[in-house]
């Protein structure tokens, strides 16, 4: 039996983007349908059913929701910010707060406003002076609301994946593009650190908690020789640690906000660094049950990453952690196996401050479209009807008396 403590924080995590609808005025938007991928559409019209979506996690018995503000919604063209867009999240977060939820609250998300991406995105030297802008209004007027602010989401996917791996916009292939776009948003998360503590403190408001969610994996050499260890290494700094240490040292976080879903079983064939960096094993060695999109569920990993943050020295906040399956039973399996290693870590000594499930909704699964299914909830896209899972009422069994059995 595993105990929690009673002021854990219990709940699950969505995007705005993934969740909303409707949101046309954004880079991912535009590039769904240059792409010709499945397109976000009405997602899962979370923007007008929030207050219906916000009782079933009542009732689930959590005490707290992590969500994300759409920036393009906020500042629909560059300065001009729009008080419906910020009178609407101020509604959403109220309606958090009068169910007895705690907010935890992320600025950016993976989209940008379509005209940010026009002016060259992130790569563009104006980038961090825009996203400030859009954060200093942003947390000016929802600061006495929210807590826990998350800066920036996954930017290690973030800047590896739309300007390195070509998968997502503006589908960049270039490591110096990749690099200048990692310089960028580590400046952007310091500065808006420091800036929200300024705005906290200014307005006599208590000391918010502020951090990144960022995505780290179980890095597992496939077999235990040099050059299998040394890309392991290598990997877990390039992906995992290299972006937190930098805000670390600038100590610019309050908290680690950890996203974790899989493991990464490295198995490299040549020194190249191409190699070294992405290869994983694949003759099917040490072989794992999978998720819907073929990741290994890996629970053990999760105890694993959480001894290594100890370095840091600050509670860790689960921000993610999630499966994508067909068959809930799965899901149930995934959570608990996976809450029984973050209660071994407790055990060790390792502060861990809350587990917020991905997702609560089935959603839109950024290129994937909405095939995969990690809700807690099953989303019907023709009718937009919730269905409550299974697993969503067992994790509420644990989220209202803090023990899993
Ligand atoms: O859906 C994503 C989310 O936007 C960021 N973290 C991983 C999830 C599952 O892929």
């Amino acid at each position: 039996m595993i105990k929690f403590l009673s002021d854990f924080l219990w709940g699950a995590a969505s995007s705005s983007y993934q969740v909303e609808g409707d949101n046309d005025l954004c880079d991912w938007w535009a590039w769904e349908k240059a792409a010709g991928k499945e397109q976000s559409g009405k997602a899962c019209r979370h923007y007008e059913l929030f207050e219906q979506d916000f009782d079933l996690v009542r009732g689930l018995g959590h005490n707290a929701h992590r969500l994300s503000i759409e920036w393009a919604r906020i500042e629909p063209e560059e300065g001009r910010f729009s008080d419906k867009e910020l009178r609407h999240y101020a509604a959403v977060l109220q309606a958090l707060k009068s169910r007895g939820i705690e907010p935890v609250v992320t600025l950016h998300h993976f989209t940008n406003p379509l005209w940010f991406s026009r002016q060259g995105g992130w790569e563009s030297p104006r980038a961090v002076a825009q996203f400030l802008r859009y954060c200093d209004v942003v947390i000016r007027a929802l600061a006495g609301q929210v807590h826990y602010w998350i800066t920036i989401n996954e930017p290690t996917i973030y800047f590896s994946h739309s300007y390195f791996l070509g998968a997502w916009p503006p589908q960049g292939r270039s490591f110096f593009r990749a690099l200048t776009v990692h310089d960028r948003l580590a400046r952007a998360h310091i500065e808006a650190y420091s800036l929200i503590h300024r705005i906290y403190k200014d307005s006599g408001l208590s000391r918010p908690a502020v951090s990144i969610a960022q995505h780290i994996s179980a890095v597992v050499p496939c077999r235990p020789d040099f050059r299998n260890k040394a890309a392991a290494r290598l990997r877990d700094y390039w992906h995992n640690f290299e972006f937190m240490d930098i805000i670390a040292r600038a100590k610019t976080l309050d908290f680690i906000g950890l996203n974790y879903y899989s493991r990464n079983l490295v198995d490299v064939s040549s020194w190249w660094p191409g190699n070294l960096l992405m290869e994983t094993c694949s003759k099917g060695h040490h072989p794992l049950k999978k998720n819907s999109l073929g990741w290994d569920i890996y629970p053990e990993g999760i105890y694993q990453v959480l001894v290594k943050l100890k370095r840091y020295g600050l509670p860790v906040m689960i921000t993610e952690n999630g499966i994508c399956t067909n068959d809930d039973s799965q899901r149930w399996e995934f959570l608990s196996a996976h809450l029984r290693q973050i209660g071994l870590a407790m055990e060790q000594g390792i502060t861990v401050t809350g587990y917020l499930y991905w997702s609560l909704l089935d959603n839109f699964e950024w290129d994937k479209g909405f095939g995969p299914r990690f809700g807690l909830i099953d989303v019907d896209y023709r009718t937009f009807q919730r269905t409550v899972r299974p697993s969503a009422v067992k994790l509420a069994g644990v989220c209202k008396t803090g023990i899993l059995e």
